[in-house]
């Protein structure tokens, strides 16, 4: 028999933070493509809108008037998915019928005042601030709330509702799924090598080297191991760092700045807006902020749905709704295309302007 060859055979691999099995099936890459293709991203969007609610001076449906803002500009979500306050559900002893209790704080942060412009191409003082408004959202809704999940639905394929270049924050009276898990494995983890698991992982891919795709003297850009999405990937710091709070001045300059080249490299990848959902996750809040949090580890997750161009997205249907994620391109394929594109914007080739 061949000998097993991780680029050619299909194998399971395990992603230790999320404790699931994805099946890589390197072999499928070359099939032939003939299924649904999306719209590419609209590059045409006015650079204010006074219609858009996300604009300055704009007006939104609640009445209120945003203010003529120049940097970042937060505001409470006008449709939040979860309320301060409400009565809470009654309890049941019914293992089949389980609720509990939801609250939370839901906000929008707009990035910057122009409608036609995403983070890798705004400057990166811009980025800074953007950086500064997710450290003080953190830290304020941390106060009260157990998680506060930052996350950036980028483009109309993962269902971004408004071009405005912006984020949300909800924070959360409970831990949702994921980082329920999270806590769960790096507390383990932990407790077995009496090492955080994401600073020991990133120990072992620097040494590795095969899915590093960019590195800066602060953070680490890399498609992990375990990747479900072709060009998944996790922004880490080189330092052992709880929350997005605990970053120092440099880590901070030097993730504006990192953030700006690995979104450029996104977007020259298919010489599109690149379209993706990308959260943060570190230690929880709340009541967690006077407990020993060691085991995590701060990181940024980039999950983008496109596989093969700007048009031809990665369904996560069939066998993956049905039985486990799969993927067919390796994890080091696509480090190695993403490594191999230029950290100048698409749209500024030829210009002076980075
Ligand atoms: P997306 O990130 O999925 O595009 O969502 C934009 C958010 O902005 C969405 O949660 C909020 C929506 O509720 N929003 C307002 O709060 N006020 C508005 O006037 C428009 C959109």
């Amino acid at each position: 028999m061949a000998q097993f060859n991780p680029s050619d055979h299909p194998h399971l691999r395990y992603n230790p933070l999320s404790d699931i099995w994805i099946v890589v099936s390197p072999h499928r890459a070359k099939r032939p493509w003939q299924g649904q293709v999306e719209k590419a991203s609209s590059e045409n969007i006015p650079r204010h809108d006074p219609k858009n609610p996300l604009c300055p001076r704009a007006e939104r449906p609640n009445g209120q008037v945003n203010p003529d803002y120049s940097q970042t500009y937060v505001f409470d979500n006008d449709f939040p998915a979860l309320l301060p306050g409400g009565p809470d559900p009654p309890e049941s002893d019914d293992p089949l019928f389980r609720s509990a209790p939801a609250h939370g704080h839901c906000r929008v942060v707009c990035f910057h005042p122009w409608s036609d412009i995403t983070l890798p191409l705004m400057d990166v003082k811009d980025i800074r601030h953007v950086v500064d408004t997710w450290i003080s959202e953190n830290v304020a809704l941390g106060k009260d709330f157990e998680w506060v999940q930052i996350f950036e639905n980028r483009g109309a394929v993962m269902g971004c509702s408004n071009p405005h270049p912006h984020c949300q924050v909800w924070a959360c009276s409970f831990l949702p799924n994921e980082p329920a898990v999270k806590e769960r494995t790096q507390r383990e983890y932990f407790a077995k090598n009496g090492q955080p698991m994401l600073v020991n992982y990133l120990e072992k891919e620097l040494i590795k080297k095969e899915r590093l795709v960019l590195e800066s003297t602060h953070w680490v850009w890399l498609v992990p191991y375990w990747a479900t999405w072709p060009f998944e990937t996790m922004l880490l710091p080189r330092r052992h760092v709880l929350r997005l709070q605990d970053l120092n001045d440099d880590e901070k300059n030097d993730l504006s700045k990192m953030l700006k080249n690995l979104l450029t490299v996104y977007d020259n990848l298919f010489e599109t807006s690149f379209p993706y959902c990308m959260g943060w996750h570190g230690a929880p809040t709340g009541k967690y902020l006077n407990e020993d949090c060691s085991h995590w580890q701060l990181h940024a997750v980039f999950y983008p749905p496109l596989l093969r161009s700007a048009t031809v997205k990665k369904f996560m249907v069939g066998f993956e709704m049905m039985a486990s994620a799969q993927r067919d391109m390796t994890a080091e394929q696509s480090a190695e295309r993403l490594r191999n594109l230029p950290l100048v914007h698409y749209k500024h080739h030829g210009s002076q302007n980075q």
